[in-house]
């Protein structure tokens, strides 16, 4: 049975998880500012994206708006969300990532 808070499918008697744990989507949102470079490179450093996908991923985001690096656990997606923007904001860029979970 789904548990809301925790997004796992079952939980036994202990607490233990057991099944598959809900997926998350972690999605780059375009702004007018952050250098499309710096985009290709986070792609690369944290998502492990080619320069050629990462260069598509990039592209898509610029021109609709959003977009998906990677689909991830719970806790991975939120760590990769807050290394993201915490390059971003050290390098002086706008740019931001959320997470949200797979429907
Ligand atoms: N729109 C940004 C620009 O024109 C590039 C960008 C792409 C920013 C993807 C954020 C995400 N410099």
């Amino acid at each position: 049975e789904t548990d809301g808070r925790t997004g796992t499918l079952e939980r036994t008697e202990t607490g233990q998880q057991t099944g598959r744990p809900r997926l998350y989507r972690v999605l780059l949102l375009n702004d007018d500012y952050t250098p499309m470079d710096f985009v290709v490179r986070v792609l690369t450093r944290y998502f492990r994206k080619s320069g050629a996908e990462a260069e598509l991923i990039m592209l898509a985001v610029h021109h609709k708006g959003q977009g998906v690096a990677g689909v991830y656990t719970r806790d991975v997606a939120e760590t990769k969300v807050a290394q993201v923007t915490a390059h971003a904001r050290r390098e002086g860029h706008p740019l931001m990532a959320v997470a949200e979970p797979e429907p």
